[in-house]
C-alpha cells in the first residue's frame, strides 16, 4: 500500500512538473507515467516492486546490461581525478585520447580518427557540418545536398530529425530544413508488393541514383543511412541493397555515411553494421552502445581521407560541445569498451547468443498474428498482421501494436512497438534462461493480444 502511495505522489509531481520526450504529454497527466526505480543485469524494477525483463536495452543501449560495477568504478574514479575540461584551445584530457584509440582500434581499418558528442543527435549535426565543410575544403562548394531515407532515424535536433524520414517529426517545426533529400528505405515486408526481396532491395537502392541523377550529381555531397533501420522498425535491408548502394556512391562520388547509433558495438554480432555488411563508410556516427548507455556520448569515426582533407587544408574547425568528449562519459565508455573485448561479447553474439535469440524468435513465426519475424544479431522484429498469407495490415495502424506492448508490459515484458511491429534489443549479455523468459512472455503477449482484438 505504501508503495502505491508513494508511486501516486511520484506520478502527481511527475505530471504537473515533467514534460516528456516523444510522449503524448496529455495522456501521461491523465493516466500517470510508469516509474523505474531500480535495474539488475537484463531486468528492471517498478516503484511497485514490478519486475520486468527488459528486451529493449533501455532504448537500444544497454549493452552491458545493468549493474556493472567496473563502468561504476571508472565513473567515480574519473569523477574525483578530473570531473571536467573542454577539449577546446588545443587541449585534451586522458580518457579522451585512450577512448579515441580505444574506437580506432575496433573500427574498421581505414577509419582512425574520432570527433566526440554527447549523444547521436549530435554526431548527426557535426557530420552535416563536416560533410559540407569536406567538400568546402576540397574546392566543391556546390556540393551541398545530404540524401537520407524515408523512415529511417538520426536523431531529434533540427538536422538530425531532418536527415531522418520520419513523417511525424518533419511535421512538427517545419522539417526538413533545405539542403536534404529522401529517398525510399529498403522495407521489402511493408513496400515490396510481389517483387522477389532481392529484386525490390535493388530497386529500393537505385530510387537513391534516380535522386542523384535529378539533383545533379555535383550537387550531392553525401548519402546517410542506418545499416538496419532501428526505430523505423528494424528494417534488414535484402541482401542486394548495400552492395547496389555501394556501387552507386562511388560511382557518383558522394561520401557514404553510415548511421551505427544503434548498429554499433555489437548489436549485429560485428563490432559496427558497416562490418556486418562491409559498407567502408566515409562517416560513422556513434552513440548508444558506445556507454551502454551509463553516461551519455557520442562521436563522429572519420575515415582517414576525410580527417586529413580537414586537419591539413581546413584551418580551424568551428564546431564543438562544451561536453565533447566529456572525462567521465569517456572514462566509462573506454572501460565499456574494454569489457566487450575482454569478455569476448561481440563474438558472442555472432556465434553464440545472437544464433539462439533468431532461433527462439522463429518459434513465434505460426502464431496466427505473425506475418514475419526477422532479426539479425541482438535484433528482433515481429510483424503483426490480420492476414499472414497477404501480409494485410489492420486497418488501424498502431493499435494491435500498442495493445500487444502494453499486454507483454502486464507480463513483465518490455518491448517496444512501431506501428504494428514489436521491436527486441535486448542487452547483449542476454543468458539462455532470459532467453526463456523473453520467449515465454512474447508468446503470452502474442495469445492476450489475439484474444482482446477477436
Ligand atoms: N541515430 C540513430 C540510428 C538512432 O537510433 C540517434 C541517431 C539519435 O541519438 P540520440 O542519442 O540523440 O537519441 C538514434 C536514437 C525509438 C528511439 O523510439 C530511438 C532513438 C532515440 C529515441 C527513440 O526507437 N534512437
Amino acid at each position: 500500500m505504501a508503495a502505491l502511495q508513494q508511486t501516486q505522489a511520484w506520478q502527481a509531481a511527475n505530471a504537473q512538473h515533467h514534460f516528456h520526450p516523444f510522449s503524448d504529454n496529455g495522456a501521461i497527466r491523465a493516466e500517470g507515467a510508469r516509474v523505474i526505480t531500480r535495474a539488475e543485469g537484463c531486468h528492471l524494477w517498478d516503484s511497485n516492486g514490478k519486475q520486468y525483463l527488459d528486451a529493449f536495452a533501455g532504448l537500444w543501449c544497454v549493452n552491458l546490461g545493468y549493474g556493472r560495477q567496473e563502468l561504476i568504478d571508472a565513473a567515480t574514479r574519473q569523477m574525483q581525478e578530473l570531473p571536467y575540461y573542454n577539449l577546446f584551445f588545443k587541449t585534451t584530457t586522458t580518457p579522451v585520447i585512450e577512448l579515441a584509440r580505444e574506437i580506432a582500434e575496433i573500427a574498421p581499418a581505414h577509419m582512425n580518427q574520432v570527433f566526440f558528442t554527447g549523444s547521436g543527435s549530435e554526431a548527426n549535426d557535426t557530420v552535416f557540418r563536416m560533410v559540407r565543410r569536406y567538400w568546402d575544403v576540397k574546392g566543391e562548394p556546390e556540393r551541398k545536398v545530404i540524401i537520407g531515407r524515408r523512415n529511417g532515424y538520426h536523431g531529434s535536433t533540427v538536422a538530425g530529425a531532418s536527415l531522418g524520414g520520419m513523417s511525424g517529426m518533419h511535421k512538427q517545426g517545419d522539417l526538413p530544413i533545405p539542403g536534404v533529400e529522401h529517398v525510399d528505405q529498403p522495407y521489402w515486408f511493408g513496400e515490396g508488393g510481389d517483387q522477389s526481396p532481392e529484386a525490390f532491395g535493388v530497386q529500393a537502392a537505385r530510387s537513391l541514383e534516380t535522386k542523384i541523377k535529378e539533383l545533379g550529381a555535383h550537387r550531392v555531397a553525401a548519402f546517410i543511412a542506418e545499416p538496419i533501420q532501428g526505430a523505423g522498425g528494424i528494417i534488414i535491408p535484402p541482401a542486394s541493397y548495400w552492395p547496389e548502394i555501394k556501387r552507386i556512391v562511388k560511382q557518383y562520388g558522394i561520401l557514404l555515411v553510415v548511421d551505427e547509433v544503434i548498429c554499433g558495438f555489437g548489436r549485429t554480432g560485428e563490432w559496427f553494421g558497416s562490418d556486418y555488411y562491409d559498407l567502408q563508410p566515409d562517416l560513422m556516427p556513434i552513440a548508444k552502445g558506445l556507454s551502454s548507455g551509463y553516461l551519455p556520448i557520442g562521436g563522429v569515426v572519420m575515415a582517414d581521407h576525410f580527417a586529413n582533407t580537414l586537419a591539413s587544408e581546413g584551418g580551424d574547425f568551428n564546431h564543438g560541445f562544451t561536453y565533447s568528449g566529456h572525462p567521465v562519459c569517456a572514462a566509462v565508455a573506454l572501460e565499456n569498451i574494454r569489457i566487450l573485448r575482454r569478455e569476448g561479447i561481440v563474438t558472442r553474439v555472432k556465434e553464440d547468443i545472437g544464433p539462439k535469440f533468431q532461433q527462439a524468435l522463429q518459434t513465434l513465426a505460426d502464431h496466427p498474428l505473425v506475418g514475419e519475424v526477422r532479426g539479425v544479431g541482438m535484433l528482433g522484429a515481429i510483424e503483426l498482421v490480420s492476414n499472414k498469407d497477404t501480409r494485410e495490415r489492420f486497418p488501424d495502424e498502431g493499435s494491435t501494436g500498442t495493445q500487444c506492448r502494453d499486454l507483454a508490459l502486464q507480463e513483465g515484458l518490455v518491448l517496444r512497438a512501431t506501428g504494428d511491429t514489436m521491436l527486441m534489443s535486448p542487452p547483449l549479455i542476454l543468458s539462455e534462461q532470459h532467453l526463456d523468459e523473453l520467449i515465454t512472455k512474447t508468446m503470452s503477449a502474442l495469445d492476450k493480444t489475439l484474444h482482446t482484438i477477436k
